[in-house]
């Protein structure tokens, strides 16, 4: 019986190591960070209707830790502008209001996708051409600044 217990007791750990808990406090993670090409030429008839040229910053913010976390700021040397928006449609017609921040809830995510919350760019200082990088802050409540650099992608 006494040989067995070595043998138990490294297997309550391999068990305890296969599911670990979740970090302490916050704990961000930014997965595949993507911006809608876009052009300051064509840029007139903007979708927002204000004119000038607009993009946008796509990407999943995860959060395995075990606090909560909010997205409070962006900033952005690509566009004169930068703010968090969100959209919505109803009766088909697409609106977009700005946010004052994202929530990004403990042991979950917050998704920035087209047709959702996304981090917008108004008046674009040059092109945005597939394959370029952007580089981005973001700033969180509690985790800082955090800096992303995101593909420009044609969707
Ligand atoms: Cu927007």
């Amino acid at each position: 019986m006494r040989k067995l217990l070595p043998l138990f007791v490294l297997a309550v750990l391999f068990i305890l190591s296969a599911c670990a808990p979740a970090p302490e406090g916050v704990h961000i993670e930014i997965q595949s960070p993507w911006v809608r090409a876009a052009s300051v030429m064509e840029a007139s008839s903007g979708m927002d209707g204000m004119g000038g040229s607009t993009s946008a910053a796509y990407m999943v913010i995860q959060n395995p830790g075990t606090e909560p976390d909010n997205l409070i700021d962006v900033r952005s040397d690509a566009a004169e502008i930068v703010e968090l928006h969100t959209s919505q449609t109803k009766n088909g017609v697409t609106m977009m209001s700005a946010v004052e921040s994202v929530p990004v809830p403990a042991r979950g995510k917050a998704e920035l996708k087209p047709g959702g919350l996304h981090i917008m760019f108004i008046k674009l200082k040059n092109d945005l051409a597939a394959g370029d990088k952007i580089s981005l802050t973001l700033v969180f409540e509690k985790s800082g600044e955090i800096q992303v650099e995101a593909e420009v992608k044609n969707p």
